[in-house]
């Protein structure tokens, strides 16, 4: 088997390089371990940046997002048992729109099969060769149990976090940033509307907690919890009533309660790799670096690193003879500098909401003059609004 670009990952970053691959003639195969019900109803993200929506649409993926997914303005920050809404519209005329991840997956799922190019699921065994030559192979095994070697002229690792790319480079070339968080999130499902049209950010004494949505009759929920809490010990009442009280303001909050279609414990993680390509391998997305969800940045930066590599691509087959690789090898250096941006953010988001047993009585009040200052300072709340909505690539 021989194809231009072998896309390791049918997550938002591998299915959305094939996307807009595909779009530019370029030809590619895209190896997935797991099945396509699988990918398509994995719970995760929810919030696309203004540009991911425009990203979405421009690769002709964008029909039902712009139908089904909710548009919103702002987003509300409550504590001190007070609500203060920062108005993403007003301060950066842009907004943010809530979609499912597994949505997104979806689509971009739904447009690769009418492409009628490969996507194959259920995959094992996969391996990558050859990473610095100019014909690298990948090995794999379909779901019928044979055997194939894919050759290609190169690899895009969107293999998520877990994956088999980043541990296939050699030792001593990847320099690793980490920060691994004291707490995690307890999230949940829940077939109940959303008990705000916007969402709530809240940093409480007994730990943060956030209200999202999926639509006007799903809820999403989240609490801190501890990294290895256990779901047995959170029936449905003691997380409705944990929710309540961390939500509840001054004024009284209604929070109403719905049966929990799903649950899960998040770990909270910082981390990043440079650099993010080793020859003709080129890392996108989770597989390269991991952000804590407080900023709601995942999905968006594997969007946004891989609408780079494409257009790296795009320079590659359509350029002259000598310059080809000069895009690609800008990638890394060109992805990083938006990401450690988006690194910031997502680590001052999540030391400004969450309650950690390593601050002391000092580091609460500064949490809350640090709030008070978002909530009352116009340039403050820009700050974070021009983050929240999400930088330019
Ligand atoms: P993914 O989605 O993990 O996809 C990687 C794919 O690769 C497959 N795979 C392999 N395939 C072939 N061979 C192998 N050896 C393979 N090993 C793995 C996997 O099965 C998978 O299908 O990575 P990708 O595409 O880089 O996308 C990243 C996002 O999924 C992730 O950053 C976000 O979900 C993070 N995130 C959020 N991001 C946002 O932008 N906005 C949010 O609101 C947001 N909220 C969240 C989140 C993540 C969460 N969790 C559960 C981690 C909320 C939560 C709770
Ligand atoms: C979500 O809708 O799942 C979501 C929204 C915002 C976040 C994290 C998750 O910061």
């Amino acid at each position: 088997m021989r194809t231009q670009v072998a896309i390791i990952g049918a997550g938002p970053a591998g299915l959305l390089l094939a996307q807009l691959l595909h779009l530019r003639g370029i030809d590619s195969v895209v190896l997935e371990i797991k099945s396509q019900h699988y990918v398509e109803h994995r719970v995760r993200a929810g919030l696309l940046e203004h540009q991911s929506v425009d990203i979405l649409q421009d690769a002709g993926v964008g029909e039902r997002m712009m139908r089904e997914g909710l548009q919103h303005e702002g987003v509300e920050l409550r504590f001190a048992g007070r609500g203060h809404r920062i108005d993403f519209a007003a301060l950066t005329g842009r907004g943010v729109t809530i979609y499912g991840q597994q949505e997104v997956v979806k689509d971009l799922v739904a447009a690769r099969l009418a492409t009628g190019r490969p996507l194959f699921f259920e995959v094992s065994d996969v391996s990558v060769h050859g990473l610095g030559t100019s014909s690298p192979h990948v090995r794999f095994r379909e779901a019928n149990g044979s055997e194939t070697v894919l050759q290609c002229d190169f690899i895009a690792g969107c293999d998520g976090f877990h994956g088999i790319c980043r541990p296939s480079i050699p030792a001593g070339v990847l320099k690793v940033f980490e920060r691994v968080y004291p707490f995690a999130w307890l999230g949940i499902l829940a077939d109940v509307a959303p008990a705000s049209d916007e969402l709530i950010y809240a940093n409480h004494e007994r730990g943060f907690a956030l209200l999202t949505m999926r639509s006007p009759t799903v809820s999403r929920l989240y609490l801190q919890c501890a990294p290895d809490e256990d779901l047995a010990q959170w029936p449905d009442e003691r997380i409705w009533s944990e929710l309540a009280t961390r939500l509840s303001t001054r004024d009284g909050f209604d929070l109403p309660v719905g049966p929990i279609t799903q649950k899960g414990v998040t770990p909270m993680r910082s981390f990043v790799v440079e650099p993010m390509q080793h020859g003709r391998l080129f890392l996108a997305g989770d597989a390269a670096h991991i952000v804590p969800p407080t900023g709601a940045k995942g999905m968006n930066s594997a969007i946004a690193d891989v609408c780079v590599l494409a257009e790296g691509f795009v320079h590659f087959y359509g350029g002259q003879r000598t310059a080809r690789m000069e895009k690609l090898n800008t990638y890394s250096t060109k992805c990083l500098r938006r990401i450690w941006k988006v690194q910031r953010f997502s680590w001052w988001v999540t030391t400004l909401m969450h309650r950690s047993d390593e601050d002391n009585d000092f580091d609460r009040r500064r949490q809350l003059a640090e709030l008070d200052y978002l909530a009352s300072s116009q340039a403050a709340a820009l700050t974070f609004a021009e983050n929240y909505v999400g930088l330019p690539i």
